[in-house]
């Protein structure tokens, strides 16, 4: 009997642990609750202590995570990876709409792997914003699945670029997810 009062105590504790966890991610949403037909925006920076990636390129679009990309001879480029979600199946749309240089935008399957940047892609673009600048719009049939992470990549044309970029997410349904509802769903 002891030891099932141990073990129920611990459990207890277990679950507090978890829904503090839980409650903190939600804090730290910008948008907690369910989202409208509204503008998601990502700011981030991309600098020295960026992680870097030999990019790719290419015009193919494939929702099954095949999409054929070619190596690029830009390599060592800074990027920074955002998980993103949609909760009805839609058409991506999303465009860096800030950035003191010439961004691309390359979106993946969970998961990616940068030292294998040809697998798991979706999409690519360079300059589908208002270039240099890029985005994915609805007329390039990125359709998304509920249910699933994707990783948008937003890195340079060239190597060692930085600065201080925005992404606007503009599809119904779609948010990025937040870094510690990604490490509480792993737990
Ligand atoms: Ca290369
Ligand atoms: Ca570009």
């Amino acid at each position: 009997m002891k030891n099932l009062l141990i073990v129920v105590c611990v459990l207890s504790f277990a679950t507090f642990g978890m829904a503090q966890v839980d409650e903190k991610a939600l804090m730290d949403d910008s948008e907690p609750g369910l989202r409208g037909p509204v503008v998601d925006s990502y700011s981030g920076t991309l600098d020295a202590t960026s992680p870097t990636w030999d990019r790719i390129y290419g015009s193919a679009v494939d929702v099954a995570c095949n999409a054929s990309m070619a190596d690029s001879s830009n390599n060592g480029l800074y990027y920074e990876e955002i998980p993103i979600q949609v909760t009805a199946s839609e058409n991506l749309e999303c465009e860096i709409t800030s950035f003191p240089g010439d961004t691309v935008m390359a979106l993946y399957c969970d998961p990616f792997d940068p030292l294998n940047p040809l697998a798991n892609v979706v999409a690519y673009d360079d300059d589908g914003g208002v270039s240099p600048l890029s985005a994915f719009v609805a007329a390039d049939n990125i359709t998304l699945s509920p249910g699933a992470t994707y990783y948008l990549i937003v890195s340079t044309f060239s190597p060692g670029v930085t600065g201080d970029f925005t992404v606007d997410f503009t599809s119904a349904t779609v948010a990025v997810v937040p870094v510690e509802l990604q490490s509480f769903s792993i737990e």
